[in-house]
């Protein structure tokens, strides 16, 4: 089925669409077969922070554009020393906080794999709540073969999905896996045809769509408090401080400081 999405923001190296509750974020350089650079990071950062803030929008999509690839990792044309150099002269290593984003939104985010995912492409996929493939996506490491290796979550986060043994031999190796191997392994969820895939993707975020915003947003918050320490703890407990904001009991001891009397807090039930 073809769908209209609009255009929320135009951007030079990746598209930001919407529709139906659903941004869709596709990596926009097929002649790189979609490497990023520091601009596209850049923009998907920014696409990142209007997905989060607008109400209408309830599930983020990544993917890339054309058949061949879904990402093939940073630019090796612009890699320099200190990073990957950007139209500024900087060398940055800033996938790591599309990363941080991704993990930190409190929305499904799902990878809509249409190809290789490769390098930091893989790790895209693999910091994404949910991983739909394509029958010819192929997925993998180069980082020791390139020169480069993510020891953040594409190394610990890929160790939670497929076990440590199979991590390591992941980027020790370098070799390719296809979808149904990667699924196997618990790194995909799901594996389906080219032609069936945004379908697909789009038929779990209607399910998604139907269930409770705030229950999702706890899950993936507790989830994430387990791998990430204090970090993932006070992403979980500013969520907690959210609901309690939300309940009455928390509204009467501002409501009493701003009337200049105690706070009759003995009227709200304690649970056992
Ligand atoms: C994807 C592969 C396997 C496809 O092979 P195939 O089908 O043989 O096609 P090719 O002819 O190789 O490629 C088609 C065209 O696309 C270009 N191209 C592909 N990948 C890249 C790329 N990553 N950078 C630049 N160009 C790319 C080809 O050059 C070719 O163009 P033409 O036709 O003009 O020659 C195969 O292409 C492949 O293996 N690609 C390289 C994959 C790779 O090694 N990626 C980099 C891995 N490293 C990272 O991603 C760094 C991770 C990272 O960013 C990071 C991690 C932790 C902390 C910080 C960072 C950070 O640096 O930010």
């Amino acid at each position: 089925m073809s769908r209209k999405w609009t255009s929320i923001k135009t951007y030079s190296d990746i598209t930001f669409e919407f529709f139906e509750g659903v941004a869709k974020i596709t990596i926009n350089r097929p002649e790189v077969y979609n490497a990023f650079r520091p601009e596209t990071n850049n923009q998907m950062l920014e696409a990142m922070d209007i997905c989060r803030e607008r109400e209408d929008i309830d599930i983020v999509v990544f993917t890339g554009a054309g058949e061949k690839a879904f990402c093939s990792g940073g630019d090796q044309n612009v890699k320099g020393t200190g990073g990957y150099i950007g139209e500024d002269g900087v060398p940055r290593l800033n996938v790591l906080d599309l990363h941080k984003k991704i993990r930190e939104i409190p929305k499904p985010v799902i990878a809509m794999v249409n190809g290789y995912a490769i390098g930091g492409g893989h790790v895209l996929h693999v910091v994404c709540d949910l991983t739909i493939a394509s029958e010819n996506a192929r997925f993998g490491q180069t980082g020791p073969k390139v020169g480069s290796f993510d020891g953040g979550f594409g190394s610990s986060y890929l160790a939670r999905h497929v076990g440590q043994k199979k991590a390591r031999e992941i980027w020790f190796l370098c070799e390719q896996y296809t979808a149904h191997e990667a699924e196997q392994m618990g790194m995909v969820n799901k594996v389906v045809s080219l032609d069936k895939l945004e379908d697909t993707v789009m038929e779990w975020c209607k399910i998604m769509q139907k269930r409770s915003p705030l229950a999702l947003r706890m899950i993936k918050r507790s989830l994430n408090a387990e791998l990430d320490g204090q970090h993932g703890l006070m992403q979980l407990a500013g969520d907690a401080t959210l609901m309690y904001y939300l309940m009455e009991e928390a509204q009467e001891g501002k409501n009493a400081f701003l009337e200049k009397r105690d706070p009759n807090f003995k009227k709200y039930p304690k649970f056992p």
